[in-house]
């Protein structure tokens, strides 16, 4: 980028020169930093993903995402909770208690963890949902986020999934799109445009959290190297996705020059 064309070449300085004083007065990015669900569970608890087939460690995101909210003067800060009733849907050992659509392949005592059953959904539509273990239920250790994670003053915190009858993947609208989470609003509140995405998982709520912001319009940089995944081909998917959608994929010691 530091490239104009073949001759006119732009030192690293006179960049950020122009970037600082021409790109942004004109563009006026305002930033907004998306840590997505680093809670205990999925580290090192019931849905860990050292134990997915991927087999990421997620402690590994906290010290890039620490560093950055060190170093990167964000201009708002949001921290993203799972965050379940215990009757989640989604949870394999209340199975029993919920009706499959007939459309479902397997039974119910067939269903395995990770595998995707059809419910009954709460508009009377057949609802996909993939089964995992129990997790991040409300006010448990499981749900709390990892402590190593940094949580800086005045940043918000959005709670998730807390709905008992549908799952919610993205940190804006869950899987049904039925309801919104406060996270748009506190978008607008900021003005914000460019927003950064990292955290758990990567294929799965970080993607579809990095795929709705994109479908508002919001400028969507995910931050590859502080995300970790359930599946290699799913995050790979995920990748595609974002660049299909027009979304940037950058690593982390690329964020200060952006923001
Ligand atoms: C998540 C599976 C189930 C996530 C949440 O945060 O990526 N994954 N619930
Ligand atoms: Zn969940």
């Amino acid at each position: 980028i530091f490239d104009i064309d073949g001759d006119a070449k732009l030192s690293r300085e006179e960049f950020t020169f122009c970037w600082n004083n021409w790109i942004k007065v004109i563009v006026r990015p305002v930033s907004a930093f998306l840590i997505i669900d680093v809670q205990n569970d999925f580290i090192s608890g019931s849905l860990s993903i050292s134990q997915c087939s991927a087999q990421q460690n997620g402690h590994e995101v906290i010290e890039p995402i620490n560093h950055l909210l060190d170093t990167v003067n964000f201009d708002a800060i949001f921290y993203s909770l799972d965050w379940h009733p215990s009757d989640h849907v989604s949870f394999i050992d209340n199975l029993s208690n919920r009706t499959l659509h007939d459309s479902t392949s397997v039974s119910s005592e067939e269903a395995q963890t990770y595998d995707t059953v059809i419910f009954e959904g709460p508009n009377g539509q057949p609802m996909k949902q993939r089964l995992w273990p129990r997790h991040c239920v409300q006010d448990s250790w499981g749900a709390e986020l990892h402590k190593d994670l940094k949580v800086v003053e005045n940043s918000i915190k959005i709670f998730k999934g807390t709905n008992p009858d549908v799952d919610s993947y993205s940190v804006f609208w869950d899987n049904k799109k039925l309801t919104q989470t406060t996270l748009v609003s506190q978008l607008e509140q900021k003005n914000a445009t460019d927003i950064y995405v990292c955290g758990l998982a990567y294929d799965v709520c970080v993607g579809a959290t990095a795929v709705d912001a994109l479908s508002i319009g919001y400028r969507t940089i995910l931050i590859d190297d502080c995300c970790r995944g359930v599946d290699l081909a799913d995050i790979e998917k995920t990748r595609n996705t974002v660049i299909k959608n027009h979304g940037v994929i950058i690593n982390s010691n690329q964020v200060k020059a952006m923001v």
